[in-house]
């Protein structure tokens, strides 16, 4: 066994120390991110349903969470990329509000320049790789962007979030129906080609509101 294996073997026991708990200051900073993306997405609604954005508006609202816990362990250069329910996402990487809801409304001030709406949100500068339509479409794409981080010599990794439909789309056709599905697909980006920093984060949807 190397003594990478044995390190990450150790790391998996159940008798491994905890990390240390995250500081109030952090659990604050978690909590107000929590509440820029549903309270943003709140009036989203409102201008949606007021006629003033077009084409789709994909609400994220119920899992706040889920973006914020996992971005935080990220770096500012870090590589984020998402299906269309991405407005979260983009505000905790820092994407301004005013820039993603100009972006909703079409604006030419908005992240995309108004051509994108809310399903493409995009700032390379800030490591957002956009919100993407096609459900698991942009998974080979995250996949490829932590291939260029390894290839580059670069420690940046990539983030994926896409919803629970990719499950039994193109990057699950072997075993559609496993009771491990999340496995199943798990398999295909990064425990066959182990050192691709790429974290596939699945999402929940019960909770959501949808547009
Ligand atoms: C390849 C593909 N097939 C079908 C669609 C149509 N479609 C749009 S949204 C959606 C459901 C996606 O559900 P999920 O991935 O759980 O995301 P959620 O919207 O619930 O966050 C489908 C099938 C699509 N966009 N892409």
């Amino acid at each position: 066994m190397t003594a990478t294996a044995r390190s990450a073997k150790s790391a998996a026991s159940p008798n491994a120390p905890l990390p240390a708990p995250a500081s109030p200051e952090l659990h604050l900073k978690m909590l107000r991110q929590m509440l820029l993306i549903r309270r943003f997405e709140e009036k989203a609604a409102e201008a949606y349903a007021l006629g003033k954005i077009g084409g789709f508006c994909h609400l994220y609202i119920g899992q706040e969470a889920v973006a914020v816990g996992a971005l935080a362990a990220l770096k500012q250069d870090d590589y984020v990329i998402c299906s269309y329910r991405e407005h979260g996402q983009a505000l905790i990487k820092g994407i301004s509000s005013r820039a993603v809801m100009a972006e909703l409304f079409g604006k030419a001030t908005g992240c995309s320049k108004g051509k994108g709406g809310s399903m493409h949100l995009f700032d390379a500068a800030k490591g957002f790789m956009g919100g993407h339509g096609i459900v698991g479409g942009h998974i080979p794409l995250g996949a490829g962007l932590a291939f260029a981080s390894k290839y580059l010599g670069s420690d940046k990794v990539c983030v994926c979030f896409f919803g629970e439909a990719v499950h039994g789309r193109a990057w699950d056709r072997r075993r559609p129906r496993s009771p491990r599905r999340g496995d199943r697909l798990r398999d295909q980006v990064s425990r066959r080609r182990p050192g691709v920093p790429v974290l596939l984060r699945g999402g929940g949807r019960q909770h959501r509101r949808v547009s």
